[in-house]
């Protein structure tokens, strides 16, 4: 199609106007990003092709990652560095007179998810695809992606994100492909020559159409393919003897329920009234994704049997997790398999991650609810439950309690990770310290049941995206000192170390980051109107809001901060510039009020001239993908701090640590494992270690009184909540106040002193700069192992047996 910046720029202008209808000169930048579009994607559409008949001819085995998020962000600018073509495209237009960098604006960030669950299924997609691993997703292409948040008056606002508004240019819509997913109705029972079978009957069907999207390896001629599924009505016609004109509004009705259910990404909270909803979403998913996955399987091998050598089907947290009946229900009811061959190949073929230990976040469904939505799949989890009560019963006989904690059908409800556990050959956490929890605490009963099944895989990141892409300048000075090796083989940042004591490199390495913080102060003038001092220290704090990642804390060290500076304007302090950004669930009440309680001190501080600059705070509204992009690069100190034992890796973490920030964090997730591979003393770790949070919790000893009547600068802090400047906004910070003190349930009163002495260090030693630019090279050096082509390596090996 082309091979080089010429035959480009004849393709591009030649598109261009075929495409749109116009002269050149008439186009818009909207249009000359979709014309871009459409030739990266048929540009990558010859090896799709060919990707996939190597895949059929080999019988290769099939990795299906599925998934209710998928947090893609931008595209563009990932196939053409994947595709090769970046600089060819960037020469051409610029001679045409065009940006690419302002035309990849264009592009929406396709947010369809929340955040680190969401993201992680993401970049295990450009893994796959650069290691030449047969790993498809399988996901819903929402409509609305996660809402945009607004900022009026401090607040945050949400408003619907139309990402589709002008089409998704890297999208096949494959109608010939459709399934039809049931819904509701009755399950009849019949006996045929003394084997029973199941008819479904009076359900409501949805088409589920499949939109493919192309994911190109590294330079690789790989792409696999990314598969969101849209929601349709089946035709249905109005009755013509009905006079009444109630079929009509009937046939309407049934369009509206079927389309609800791919019009929303749900927030990370969960509010009963959209519960029905969102577990429609999940057996939509499910029921679409295996009835493609057993077709293309079936096309190609002739004996069910063999479907666990053939296919993997992996299960992003639990909410795809009715994968489990849904295979169980293939195999029976359509394919004529019994129930013991059927279980075996099911629980061979299916694999889960949990991501969370949190108690709100593990997923129950109301008994009644799900069995009126999907009553066969209700009566075979009945038929899994009491097989496995019966097999619990001969180990603890008579212990009821432990046979109700560990059944899948407890307290009128269904309980999904039990579910996950029972039915599938491999449980992992996404940390050594998440998976030491699960093993040990959470999941312990489980896994003296069934010892092998559970296993550890650390999160990883696409060194690709977070640092060749988002960061080029470093990728250059990288390239320039070791080679590009690092590219294919990521530990090889490992050669790296030998630089940090070379103050040419070093010097390299600052002038790198002075100029990323120079382009973020300059994005951050024109986004929020606030200058900033790109020589200050840019601290950063970006992630979802929640109370467990204590952005309070963060927030009182800066409070107390402010103070000294009161007491002391000469105070010898480093300029500071705190950069917030994060999404609160509509519904989470206090973290909207910290949202709101960013926004009003970065009202007070920012205008207070007697600080003569020394700190300030931004908030970034809306953040995203695209920022963490634009920020991460620009970021000298990495805020990770989540209560110990609470967050169960962290990515965002690994991110800054390949762009060389230096973390200030809690012993908690794969925090631990990064001061391991780097070495403690080139992070700043404080606080309380996950057995001390865990032991407080057990007892339930902790003081949250003592604490605060021993430090007086926590009363100081806790009183401008609600007194003072603050004090006086129109906002509930009383909330706040009164929550921490009745019990501080994420120790944020405990941990705030030896999170200051850690601040204290920090700002001591960014002084000494060359000390600093070692640390950080450090970090650059032994990120490697953080890429998620280990984490997939990983488990391509130990899980999915690819
Ligand atoms: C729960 C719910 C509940 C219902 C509404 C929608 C929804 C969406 C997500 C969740 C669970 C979120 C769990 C999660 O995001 N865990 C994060 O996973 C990251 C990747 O493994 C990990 O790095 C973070 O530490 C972990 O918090």
């Amino acid at each position: 199609m082309f091979s080089n910046k010429e035959s480009f720029k004849i393709a591009f202008m030649d598109r261009l106007v075929s495409i749109h209808g116009k002269d050149v000169g008439a186009t818009t930048i909207a249009d000359q990003y979709y014309t871009l579009g459409t030739m990266v994607r048929e540009y990558a559409s010859s090896n799709w092709v060919k990707t996939n008949d190597v895949y059929k001819n080999a019988k290769t085995k099939q990795v299906y990652y599925l998934s209710m998020e998928f947090l893609l962000g931008k595209l563009l600018k990932n196939y053409l560095y994947n595709l090769d073509i970046y600089q060819i495209s960037k020469d051409g237009l610029k001679e045409l007179g065009i940006d690419i960098e302002v035309l990849m604006e264009e592009e929406p960030d396709a947010g369809l998810g929340n955040g680190g669950l969401g993201r992680l299924a993401a970049d295990f997609m450009d893994s796959f695809a650069s290691l030449n691993l047969p790993g498809h997703g399988c996901g819903i292409r929402y409509k609305y992606g996660l809402f945009e948040q607004k900022i009026i008056d401090g607040y945050q606002v949400e408003v619907p994100d139309y990402w589709l508004k002008e089409g998704n240019v890297w999208e096949v819509r494959k109608s010939d492909k459709a399934f039809e997913v049931r819904f509701g109705g009755k399950v009849i029972t019949n006996t045929q020559n003394r084997e029973l079978t199941f008819e479904h009957i009076d359900y409501e069907p949805v088409l589920a159409v499949p939109y493919d999207m192309p994911m190109v390896g590294y330079k690789n001629d790989t792409v696999n393919t990314l598969r969101l599924w849209g929601a349709e009505s089946k035709m249905k016609h109005v009755d013509p003897a009905d006079l009444s004109g109630q079929s009509y509004y009937k046939v309407i009705e049934y369009k509206r329920r079927t389309e609800a259910i791919e019009e929303f990404l749900y927030p990370d909270d969960s509010t009963e009234e959209g519960k029905v909803l969102r577990l429609k979403q999940q057996y939509f998913l499910v029921s679409a994704s295996l009835q493609s996955i057993l077709e293309r399987f079936k096309r190609i091998n002739d004996n069910l049997i063999d479907l666990p050598d053939k296919i993997a089907i992996h299960t992003n947290d639990t909410h795809p997790v009715l994968a489990i009946p849904e295979l169980m229900r293939l195999l029976i009811d359509n394919e004529g398999l019994g129930w013991e061959q059927a279980w075996a190949i099911t629980t061979k073929t299916i694999s889960y991650t949990n991501h969370t230990i949190l108690s709100e976040a593990l997923e129950t469904w109301p008994i009644n609810l799900f069995q009126s939505l999907l009553p066969r799949i209700f009566m075979i989890i009945e038929e899994i439950n009491e097989r496995f009560c019966t097999k619990l019963w001969d180990t603890y006989p008579g212990d009821w309690d432990k046979i109700a904690k560990l059944a899948i059908l407890s307290d009128d409800q269904v309980k999904m990770a039990n579910l996950a556990v029972i039915g599938s050959h491999s449980v992992n956490g996404v940390s050594k310290l998440h998976s030491h929890i699960l093993k040990n605490q959470l999941m312990k009963d489980y896994k003296k049941l069934m010892p092998n099944k559970f296993n550890n895989k650390t999160n990883g990141i696409s060194h690709r995206r977070w640092l060749l892409v988002a960061n080029p300048g470093l990728a250059d000075i990288i390239n320039d000192a070791i080679g590009r090796t690092w590219i294919e083989n990521p530990k090889e940042l490992q050669e790296l170390k030998k630089y940090s004591n070379d103050q040419a490199f070093q010097q390299e390495l600052q002038n790198v980051k002075n100029r990323n913080k120079k382009d973020l102060a300059n994005w951050i003038y024109k986004q929020e109107g606030l200058v900033i001092d790109p020589s200050s220290i840019f601290d950063v704090h970006i992630k979802r809001m929640h109370a467990y990642k204590r952005q309070l804390l963060n927030l009182f060290h800066i409070i107390d901060l402010y103070r000294r500076l009161k007491e002391n304007p000469n105070l010898g302090l480093t300029p500071r510039t705190f950069i917030f950004g994060g999404k609160a669930a509509p519904s989470y009440y206090l973290a909207k009020n910290v949202v709101k309680l960013i926004n009003a001190l970065a009202k007070v501080i920012n205008q207070d001239k007697t600080i003569k600059n020394k700190i300030k705070i931004v908030f970034i509204k809306n953040y995203g993908v695209s920022d963490a992009e634009r920020i991460i690069p620009a970021t000298d100190v990495s805020e990770q701090i989540s209560t110990a034992s609470k967050e169960a890796s962290g990515t965002g973490n690994m991110k800054f640590m390949m762009n060389g920030a230096m973390t200030i964090g809690t012993m908690d997730g794969a925090n631990i494992e990064m001061g391991e591979a780097v070495g403690l003393e080139n992070m700043f770790l404080f606080g309380l270690k996950p057995e001390e949070v865990l032991g407080f919790y057990k007892r339930g000893d902790y003081d949250v009184r003592e604490i605060y009547n021993q430090d007086p600068r926590l009363k100081f802090i806790l009183e401008q909540l609600i007194s003072g400047p603050l004090g006086r906004e129109d906002a509930d910070f009383k909330s706040i106040y009164y929550s921490l003190l009745h019990n501080d349930e994420y120790f944020v009163l405990k941990d705030f002193a030896s999170y200051v002495k850690a601040q204290n260090k920090i700002s001591f030693a960014y002084s000494n700069q060359q000390e600093w630019l070692s640390k950080s090279i450090l970090n650059i050096a032994n990120s490697g192992e953080f890429s998620s082509d280990r984490t997939i390596q990983e488990y391509s090996k130990d899980i999915w047996n690819i």
